[in-house]
């Protein structure tokens, strides 16, 4: 079996990640004033984009092309209701009272890489959306827990899991949390799902994301046409929330910290 090899990340990397982290989290804040019954998917991405500009950052997705995909076309992911990620901003995509939306946006900075989504409410949401999207943020913050040096990556999808499907809540599996750098998408893989012990150690210097999707039902998923946006397979509501991460020599460090959050 081959291992793939994890980076490990420098003191001084591991600043310039800070530094994007929190210029991502930024802008997840400013474009979270935006939403509201009536505002178009793009007007968001137009406002990202342009935020993103006048901050001398660049948006990671715009043109972003893994292997056998065409180039992503948006600055930003918006998955309202039942997409599961990776939805594409659009003109005819109008928000609704009701809606939830998961904005999942990720800025690179000096070369580094901030990656980051929540889940807002458009308005009023229904209990169980609103249930959906707290258990969701208690996920992540389940599995943030479980991240120390000498812990295991499976030690981290199975504090996720046990607690979603505790609540009544499916984890999407298509999905997982993913090293990041100067690279966007690199080793390791993050799964949000499966078993404590299992899975490579965590060391100090790893840099990672954790980016659960929890469904209200089946956690089965769909492609639409566009070859991009992941839907329920039952069309029910799903919300996903992320955070960027580091290992410290004794626990981890958040390095995308939402203003006002701890
Ligand atoms: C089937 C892309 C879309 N991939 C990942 C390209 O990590 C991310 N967010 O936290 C992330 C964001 C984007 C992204 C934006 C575009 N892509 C790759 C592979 C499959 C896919 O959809
Ligand atoms: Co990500």
């Amino acid at each position: 079996m081959e291992t793939e090899v994890i980076t490990l990340l420098s003191k001084r990397e591991i600043e310039k990640m800070r530094r994007a982290g929190r210029l991502a989290a930024e802008l997840l804040y400013y474009l979270s004033d935006l939403i509201k019954p009536g505002v178009t998917t793009l007007q968001l991405n137009d406002e990202a984009e342009r935020w993103t500009q006048a901050h001398g950052a660049i948006s990671a997705p715009l043109g972003y092309a893994p292997p056998g995909y065409p180039p992503f076309p948006r600055s930003i992911c918006t998955s309202v209701n039942e997409v599961v990620c990776h939805g594409i901003p659009s003109a005819r995509q109008v928000l609704r009272d009701g809606d939830i939306i998961n904005i999942d946006v990720t800025l690179i900075v000096d070369g580094y890489h901030g990656d980051t989504s929540k889940t807002f409410f458009v308005g009023e949401p229904s209990p169980v959306a609103r249930k959906l999207v707290e258990v969701t943020e208690e996920c992540r913050r389940r599995g943030i827990e479980a991240i120390k040096p000498g812990a295991k990556i499976g030690d981290i999808g199975a504090a996720i899991q046990e607690y979603a499907e505790s609540q009544g809540f499916s984890v999407v599996r298509n999905f997982v949390g993913h090293g990041i750098s100067n690279v966007f998408h690199t080793a390791p893989q993050i799964p949000h799902y499966g078993d404590r012990g299992k899975g490579r150690r965590l060391r100090p210097g790893m840099v990672f994301t954790i980016e659960p999707m929890i469904n209200e039902g089946t956690w089965e998923i769909e492609m639409l046409a566009d070859q991009w946006t992941a839907v329920t397979k039952d069309r029910k509501l799903s919300a996903q929330c992320e955070h960027t991460l580091a290992v410290t020599e004794d626990g981890v460090e958040i390095l995308t910290p939402y203003p006002g959050e701890e």
